[in-house]
């Protein structure tokens, strides 16, 4: 695999699951065609004969078809060996894997889940049992895991495949934050209780190919409008 593959992405710029792609395609720093995908009207039957599931992101690498964020990133991952990812034949590889791995599952699984929930909640008590329940599991399962991160996980000085998967939704956390969308006290109790956490998102929310399709103005307003529809 070389420069000389044909690399067509499918995406959107207000997705996180499509802006994984793009944090991995920035860093590998890969020459890619983008094709933007409307979200707001029904996929073209073209679009939908690339993907059956209509979602973006998906890859087309030379003549495969490969969807699903997840195996888009990895499979960049592995075709363009890089700083992102060591290769899994040494014991030492294998390890950092499985703690990038770990790390993955722990940040979707005990904070970002909980949190999607301030978005959905039909109310104000769920939204806020929904950051209450984010708070806890990134204090418990997250923030010892960044212990390390010097700035980027692992002590590492360059992102990690740890961050192409979770960058875009650290990105909107920030900026949500900031932009009084959570409530203050959400972003304090981070602060206060996850220092490793805190410093590792600000360093990531900054980092060029995480920022480089991001405009923040269009993410914060749609999410705005989105949490006033599910309150009702
Ligand atoms: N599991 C998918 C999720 C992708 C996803 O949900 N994409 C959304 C945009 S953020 C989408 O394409 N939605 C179109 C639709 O639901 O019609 C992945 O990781 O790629």
């Amino acid at each position: 695999m070389g420069f000389n593959d044909k690399l067509v992405l499918y995406t959107n710029h207000r997705c996180p699951w499509a802006h994984r792609a793009h944090i991995a395609l920035n860093e590998l720093g890969l020459p890619f065609e983008e094709v933007i995908i409307d979200l707001d009207t029904p996929r073209s039957p073209e679009y939908l004969a690339i993907n059956p599931r209509g979602l973006v992101p998906t890859l087309k690498f030379n003549d495969h078809i490969i969807p699903e964020s997840g195996i888009v990133s990895q499979f960049l991952a592995d075709a363009y060996p890089s700083h992102l990812l060591p290769p899994s034949n040494t014991v030492e590889g294998a390890l950092r894997r499985a703690k990038i791995a770990f790390f993955v599952d722990a940040f979707f699984s005990k904070f970002q889940g909980p949190l999607i929930k301030f978005t959905l909640g039909k109310s104000e008590e769920e939204a806020q049992a929904g950051v209450e329940a984010a708070v806890a599991g990134l204090v418990k399962e997250v923030e010892p895991l960044l212990v390390d991160a010097k700035p980027f996980f692992g002590g590492a000085e360059k992102l990690t495949f740890a961050e192409v998967l979770t960058g875009s939704f650290v990105i909107r956390l920030v900026s949500l934050l900031k932009a009084g969308v959570y409530p203050a006290s959400f972003g304090e109790d981070i602060a206060t209780k996850a220092p490793n956490f805190h410093r590792w998102a600000t360093q990531v929310s900054q980092h060029p190919s995480v920022t480089s399709i991001y405009d923040e103005d269009t993410i914060v307003s749609f999410s705005k409008k989105r949490i006033a529809a599910n309150r009702g």
